[in-house]
């Protein structure tokens, strides 16, 4: 065997569809390592991961979970990233962070393309990825079906590493296909070394023969081998498969129990053989092998006890605690052993470390010189889920507005907008998503926030001209008030916005007063006769009159008000609805189901198309209002296990008539009278 002995630390992420056993494999991980006692159990909450009061609280993970342990006397740090599409962030981040993922999946053929998203970000940055189907112990289907099912939604061809052994219906071991040896699994121990069950040699020389051909494909040596029959030796496949993982031709297939124990010490020694070390994959990411220490921060945390701590890889050199960069000190360095934090006083290359109080450094921010053609950060996800939200207590919203700020800065997918009415408006990736945020104001914060639909930004529009006069005159003992004013309200073309036209002549109204005529339109059209900001029209002071003494700026200003408040009800007011562009994608099964929803959504579909470089995929390209928005991914999730996702930007504001404007303007003049 090519046992290389790497020698800086590695780093392996755990992703893969939620409730597919990551967190349970990081347990099982933890104890093959000796790291842990006993295993720990999701149902018992006993699991070194998911012990934030959040994750404990919907048995699942909301939060990356970070550990370090060392296998056969290497260092590993695993991090297990949340599954729920709705934290997919997280994962995102940490895979940039990682030598290899394991891409945990259940054996039902019908889930495979829920790992289709995260299959694609492996391949685009070109990260090595191992399978690891999970859950073998209750499987119901034939590992080939599963295979076959997973090599539809995988770019890369999918290897099968070892092949299993039944006994009735369940799976008690495994021959692996490299070595030619088979092995009963033994809970809590290396796995017994058996002889391969006379039932399955043929299949085993078959999966065999196939690992090799895939093999062959990268390797004309082999290729050769093959074709003229001869037996490759064992280092030149195991060489092959470590030099095609590390540079993500392959995707090996591994399988097992993570609650039972089952094949969890294959997979480590497969990662242990297989696994690129950190001077690789700092190649990968395009970060020089010489020159100062580099770190890159792919999660942020603002702890109770540590404050901010960014959790970042280093890729080159070595960090120390009380260590001076670019005038920010390094307060406090840790390492996560098992599940907790460790104080260090020195950190090194491949290590997975927390920095104590940066607090100008962001995810995805390097730490240390940054580099030029380093691999980019991937973008936040884009918003597609919001809350309006509120302190309970008032005044206390500018320290919401601090924690909302920190856990923005925790998840680049979260954020924060002032949005029209004055209203606070949170953003993520769903519903679970902004509650957690909002528990998280709660148990960290100790602010308790209420949430409401985000209002929409309804506009209005007028369809008719008018010429008004006003007229502000008040004679009140002392210096009175006279302003006086006629405009020519027009509508122009949508997306016109607001024009005001001076057409004074002779000085009827003295040039200083002019801005203030200008001024109480505006004022005016912020809040039409439906409520809501008047757009797309212009206003045209065409004459008036003034008084040498009485005349003011406050004067003028009312007198257009005046003008206004008569004028505008009688140029046909109407509601304008936000229309946006959306863009849906699904996989190509669903995409009737998705027009379906546009459909049921007041929305038009403008057409649909192949997506871009993914096969079985489709985009769906339709105008929706936006008040139709609020739940999509909600709906569109719950129709496409989980994958369907939508980008969308503002497109136009469209009139809308008849009952469901009348309810919407129904519903803002009680709002307004409740402000
Ligand atoms: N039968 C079986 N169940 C498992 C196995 N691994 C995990 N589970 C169960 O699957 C569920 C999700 O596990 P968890 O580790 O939280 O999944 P994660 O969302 O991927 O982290 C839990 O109820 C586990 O008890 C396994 O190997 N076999
Ligand atoms: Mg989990």
């Amino acid at each position: 065997m090519t046992a290389k002995s790497p020698s800086s630390p590695r780093a392996a992420a755990l992703v893969g569809p939620f409730a597919s056993g990551k967190t349970s494999l990081l347990e099982a991980i933890l104890l093959a390592c000796g790291a842990i006692g006993r295993q720990g159990r999701i149902k018992d909450g006993s699991t070194v991961g998911d012990a934030s009061p959040e994750a404990r609280a919907r048995a699942m993970s909301v939060e990356p979970n970070i550990a370090t342990a060392d296998y056969l006397g290497e260092r590993w740090t695993f991090i297990d990233c949340p599954g729920s599409v709705e934290f997919q962030q997280d994962a995102y981040n940490a895979l940039m962070a990682v030598d290899t993922a394991v891409v945990v999946c259940e054996p039902d053929p019908a889930r495979a393309v829920m790992v289709a998203p995260l299959l694609k970000f492996l391949d685009e940055h070109k990260i090595p990825h191992i399978l690891f189907v999970n859950k073998i112990d209750a499987a119901g289907t034939r590992l080939r079906e599963t295979l076959e099912a997973l090599q539809a939604v995988s770019d890369r061809p999918l290897i099968l590493r070892e092949i299993p052994i039944r006994e009735g219906d369940a799976i008690t071991g495994y021959v692996d296909l490299v070595s030619e040896r088979a092995y009963k699994y033994r809970p809590g121990q290396t796995s017994d070394l058996i002889k391969i069950p006379d039932a399955i040699k043929g299949e085993e020389s078959l999966a065999r023969q196939e690992m090799l051909e895939h093999l062959a494909d990268f390797d004309d040596h082999l290729m050769e081998e093959l074709l003229e029959d001869v037996q490759p030796p064992t280092d030149e496949v195991y060489q092959d498969l470590s030099k095609d993982l590390t540079e993500d031709l392959i995707v090996p297939v591994f399988f097992g129990s993570a609650e039972n124990d089952g094949g969890i010490h294959r997979l480590l020694k497969a990662l242990r053989h297989d696994v690129p070390d950190a001077a690789t994959s700092a190649r990968r990411l395009g970060i020089a092998a010489e020159g100062a220490p580099l770190a890159q921060v792919f999660k942020t945390v603002h702890a109770a006890h540590t404050g901010k701590l960014s959790f970042a890889r280093i890729w080159r050199g070595e960090f120390s605690d009380n260590q001076s960069l670019d005038g920010t000190r390094i307060s406090g360095l840790y390492i996560m052993t098992g599940g907790t934090a460790t104080k260090a006083t020195k950190a090194g290359m491949g290590e997975v470390a927390a920095f104590g109080r940066l607090d100008t450094v962001q995810t995805g921010a390097v730490i240390g010189a940054a580099e030029p053609g380093m691999t980019a950060w991937p973008e936040p996800l884009k918003p597609l889920f919001a809350f309006a939200i509120e302190a309970e207590k008032k005044g206390d919203d500018v320290k919401m507005s601090g924690a909302l700020t920190k856990l923005a800065e925790e998840d680049p997918s979260l954020s924060l907008e002032h949005a029209e009415f004055g209203e606070l408006v949170l953003r993520g990736q769903g519903e679970i998503h902004l509650q957690v945020a909002i528990d998280r104001m709660k148990s960290r914060f100790n602010m308790q926030v209420n949430t409401r639909k985000p209002t929409v930004p309804y506009k209005e529009g007028i369809r008719k001209a008018t010429t008004v006069h006003g007229r502000h005159k008040k004679q009140s003992g002392g210096h009175g008030q006279f302003g006086d004013v006629h405009l020519d309200i027009t509508p122009l073309a949508r997306g016109a916005g607001f024009h005001f036209i001076d057409k004074i002549v002779g000085g009827v109204v003295p040039r200083q007063y002019i801005p203030s005529v200008e001024q109480g339109v505006a004022e005016f059209l912020s809040h039409g006769p439906l409520g809501f900001p008047v757009v797309d029209l212009s206003v045209a002071l065409t004459s008036g009159s003034f008084h040498a003494v009485d005349s003011s700026d406050m004067a003028f200003k009312t007198a257009a008000r005046i003008a206004m408040t008569e004028g505008l009800p009688q140029c046909d007011p109407v509601l304008l609805e936000p229309i946006l562009l959306v863009e849906i994608s699904v996989p190509s099964d669903f995409t009737a189901k998705a027009q379906r929803i546009v459909s049921g959504r007041r929305g038009h579909i403008l057409g649909y198309d192949g997506k871009d470089g993914w096969q079985g995929w489709d985009t769906v390209n339709a105008h929706l209002p936006q008040a139709e928005m609020d739940d999509l991914i909600v709906e569109l999730r719950s129709l496409t296990m989980g994958v369907g996702t939508f980008s969308w930007t503002f497109d136009h504001l469209q009139e809308l008539t008849g009952r469901v404007a009348d309810k919407v303007v129904e519903a803002r003049k009680e709002a307004l009278e409740r402000s």
